[in-house]
């Protein structure tokens, strides 16, 4: 059993990612069951995806995981859904802002996580570790991978699971924004595996 597990490049000035150091921390473990294979995509639109689908079709995981920070959320984000529509706020890393364009522009209007993404969360909470199940991915880069995804094993029938996770910062990143929630690193690393652990038997 192999498992697909991103995370993303620091993006927006910042000096690390959430996503990264926790999916590095848990590939570094890669507790089983299962082999988890860690990669790290730009947070670029176009080439974030491009980066997981390669990897999708060199791998050929059962299971694929993409994670993303959140800046600002307090628990880990098991994300239900995936928009058809890229909708910057903010530039990615080469200045690129897309305004209401689609992904694919004969793609449906969306896509559903493919993880039992309830099961996980009760998982992770169960941890003692906050999670909740989150309807929007938002409209930046780490939604454009979560569609593209989907819309790549759709369209190829390739038979793995696939969604995403959004990961709060890490403590280090509330320097300097008083009031911010964060998680500890060892924690979102302990939720990401149980949550991986339920999408693998739930
Ligand atoms: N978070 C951004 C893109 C990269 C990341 O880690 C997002 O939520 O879209």
């Amino acid at each position: 059993m192999k498992i697909l597990l991103t995370g993303f490049e620091p993006f927006n000035g910042e000096k690390i990612n959430s996503s990264w150091e926790v999916v590095q921390s848990l590939g570094e473990k890669n507790p089983g069951p299962g082999e988890i294979i860690v990669c790290c995509l730009p947070t670029v639109f176009g080439e974030g995806l491009k980066k997981i689908i390669a990897a999708v079709d060199s791998i050929q995981p059962q299971l694929i995981i993409g994670t993303g920070q959140a800046g600002g959320r307090s628990e880990l984000c098991v994300e239900r859904v995936a928009l058809n529509v890229a909708d910057a706020e903010i530039r990615d890393n080469q200045g690129q802002q897309p305004l209401d364009e689609p992904i694919r522009p004969r793609g449906p209007t969306a896509y559903w996580s493919t993880l039992p993404i309830k099961s996980m969360v009760k998982r992770i909470r169960e941890e003692g570790i906050p999670a909740r199940v989150s309807n929007s991915a938002g409209t930046y880069v780490c939604n454009e991978v979560m569609y593209g995804v989907l819309h790549h094993l759709e369209a190829g029938q390739i038979p793995a699971r696939a969604g995403f996770i959004h990961i709060p910062f890490l403590p280090q990143q509330a320097i300097g924004r008083p009031g911010t929630s964060t998680m500890a690193l060892e924690t979102a690393v302990r939720g990401l595996e149980v949550a991986l652990q339920s999408a693998l038997k739930d």
